[in-house]
């Protein structure tokens, strides 16, 4: 059941993402669930100094983007705010209880069991790539990768979504995969890399994404 509000919520994001405007930070999640349920949002900027801030922490106890505020209910995670965007809008969840459940399963696979291995590849770029023995252990990451993708794209096959029409759980797995950008892993397998430009061609994803951007343009047209 729809809920739209007359007040806005509000969700925080970087003030300069690192990622410079490719959509690949967490806000993207929420930016585009409200898209897709057509609810209107407002976006507070913050600099990497004011998350660690008490104000912010109040927030997100880890002092992280993204928080989601509306009314007297203030949320972090991304997984969890797309989660309640989807209960609480029509749009992103079957009304069938079962696909429902099965519809929130992929948004768990998609956190807990293939973005896992794609950020732990991540964090050793950036942490360990100076390292002697990192080229030995790029391939191991991209291997336990791999054993995921090998999965998930028998299980999507030919199928245009995860389990029927396109829902949250879709928005999750399609975000966790763009995380591979830049790797060459998600060319390997041509349903998956179909799968997130399917995605990608929606329009609600489409605002999201050149609003994420806009705001990567803007500061940097300001500094
Ligand atoms: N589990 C939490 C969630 O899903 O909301 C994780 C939140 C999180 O990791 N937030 C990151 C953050 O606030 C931003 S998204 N980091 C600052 C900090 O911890 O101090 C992660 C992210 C950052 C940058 C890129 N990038 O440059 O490509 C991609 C993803």
């Amino acid at each position: 059941m729809s809920d739209r509000r007359a007040v806005k919520p509000t969700i925080t994001a970087f003030e300069r993402s690192p990622d410079e405007g490719k959509g690949l930070a967490r806000d993207m999640r929420v930016r585009w669930a409200l898209e897709e349920v057509g609810q209107p949002y407002d976006v507070r900027l913050v600099s990497f100094a004011e998350m660690k801030e008490s104000a912010h922490r109040a927030l997100h106890p880890f002092g992280q983007i993204p928080t989601y505020e509306d009314g007297d209910l203030t949320l972090f995670e991304s997984g969890a705010i797309t989660f309640h965007i989807a209960q609480r809008h029509a749009g992103l969840l079957p009304t069938d209880r079962n696909a429902r459940a099965r519809a929130i399963t992929w948004m768990f696979a998609a956190l807990n069991t293939v973005e896992p291995p794609i950020v732990a590849r991540e964090q050793a770029f950036y942490t360990e790539r100076k390292e002697s023995w990192y080229k030995e252990r790029l391939p191991v990451l991209e291997g336990r990768i791999r054993v995921k993708l090998d999965d998930l794209s028998r299980r999507l096959g030919k199928a245009d979504w995860l389990d029927g029409g396109f829902s949250a759980g879709d928005l999750t797995m399609v975000l966790v995969l763009r995380r591979l950008d830049g790797t060459k892993i998600l060319e390997e397998y041509s349903n998956l890399y179909a799968y997130v430009a399917r995605a990608e061609a929606r329009p609600a994803y489409k605002r999201a994404f050149a609003a994420q951007l806009a705001v990567f343009n803007s500061a940097s047209t300001a500094s």
